[in-house]
């Protein structure tokens, strides 16, 4: 390989992401043991498509069997609002506030998986966000990018948890980035404390008990122990906002596509209560809200309808 992963690194930053590390792929046995466990448990509640691939989540080797070594990235989106910056009661989640960030990360991966080939033209690549059936997480905190978070959410010493998470692998061998091995929560059990529906054990969530699997994951009408959204129509960020991490360290992001949509931040309780199909398809085109659908978003908007006046 000619390029350098200093070349590497330096050109994922030019393309937008905050954070990179590289490292090789190696086995995940003990993060394997850690989700197989998960899954026993139920945990994943209606997610099937959690255990559908869970031999590949757990052992990157088995999705992409020539993979040598994974580029992670992290991008920020923290745009310095919150809550209150909204007009409504109801609460959306500020991941979903503006464009899908699966298009925007993966064209930034795409770009570099570009560069890379323009000098290695023979490697091969494969982009991840989100939806492949890998760990996102645990490839970001191996290559040194921060540590998974009590709320189990990858938190960076420098921007805290508002990042979005990605990996670019590769079938060359690069040179690698320490992992990052150590634990910032200590004492602190802030995110546990917050979470209203008690989703949080250390390091483990019940996303069934999760108000953002809730309204964005889970189809149909909800249990009737676990139907408090607390005012969430779309998502949940509580544990994340209570986060010490994030109150001290969040950085605004440049990238203008994650502030909130106008209607979004403008829209009042009304407003939501009245949203048609239409409408809802026009708002959220090219946004990652569309994965709860019209009738999951009217669902959770009736759900709250205790909270509103
Ligand atoms: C399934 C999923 C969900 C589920 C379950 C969440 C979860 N924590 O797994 C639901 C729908 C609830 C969800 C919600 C959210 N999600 Co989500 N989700 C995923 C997805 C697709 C898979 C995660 C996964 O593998 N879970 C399986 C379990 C086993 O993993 P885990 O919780 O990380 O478990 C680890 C720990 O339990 C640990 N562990 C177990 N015991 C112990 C003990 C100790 C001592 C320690 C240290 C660790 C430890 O081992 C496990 C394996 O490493 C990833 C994308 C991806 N492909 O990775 C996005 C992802 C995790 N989600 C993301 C986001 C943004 C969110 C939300 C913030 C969205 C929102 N605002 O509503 C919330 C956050 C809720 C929360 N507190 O986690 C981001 C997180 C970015 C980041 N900085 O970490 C990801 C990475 C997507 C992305 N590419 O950016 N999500
Ligand atoms: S996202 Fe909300 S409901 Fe889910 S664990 Fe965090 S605080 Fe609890
Ligand atoms: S709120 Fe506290 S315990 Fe939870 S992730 Fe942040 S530092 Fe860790």
């Amino acid at each position: 390989m000619n390029l350098s992963s200093e070349s590497i690194k330096k050109k994922a930053i030019q393309l937008g992401f905050q954070k990179v590390g590289i490292v090789s792929a190696d086995r995940t046995d003990k993060q394997k043991a850690d989700l197989e466990n998960w899954l026993e448990h139920g945990y994943h509640a209606t997610m099937d498509w959690m255990s559908r691939r869970m031999e590949e989540r757990g052992n990157i080797l088995t999705y992409f069997p020539k993979a040598r070594s994974i580029i992670a990235v992290g991008m920020n989106y923290y745009v310095g609002k919150d809550q209150t910056d909204l007009e409504s009661d109801l609460k959306f989640s500020n991941y979903a506030w503006g464009d899908d960030y699966h298009d925007i990360l993966k064209s930034g991966l795409f770009k570099l998986l570009s560069w890379i080939k323009e000098n290695e033209p023979d490697v091969k690549g494969v982009v991840c966000v989100d939806t492949a059936p890998v760990m996102d997480k645990v490839w970001a905190q191996r290559a040194g990018l921060g540590w998974q978070g009590k709320h189990t959410n990858l938190i960076s010493r420098d921007y805290g948890s508002w990042l979005f998470l990605g990996e670019l692998i590769l079938d060359v061998d690069l040179e690698q980035d320490s992992p990052f091995t150590e634990d910032l929560c200590g004492t602190c059990t802030a995110c546990i404390d917050a979470c209203p529906t008690h989703a949080l054990d250390e390091y483990q969530i019940n996303a069934g008990k999760c108000i953002s699997y809730l309204t964005i994951e889970h189809r149909g009408s909800f249990p009737e122990d676990q139907n408090d959204l607390n005012s969430w129509i779309y998502g949940c960020d509580i544990c994340q906002e209570v986060c010490p991490w994030n109150e001290k360290f969040s950085q605004l992001s440049h990238e203008r596509s994650f502030l909130p949509r106008k209607e979004i931040k403008n829209y009042n309780n009304d407003n939501w209560v009245a949203i048609d199909e239409d409408v809802y398809r026009k708002l959220f085109k090219g946004s990652s809200a569309k994965r709860t659908k019209f009738v999951g978003l009217k669902r959770n908007i009736e759900q709250n309808s205790n909270r509103i006046n």
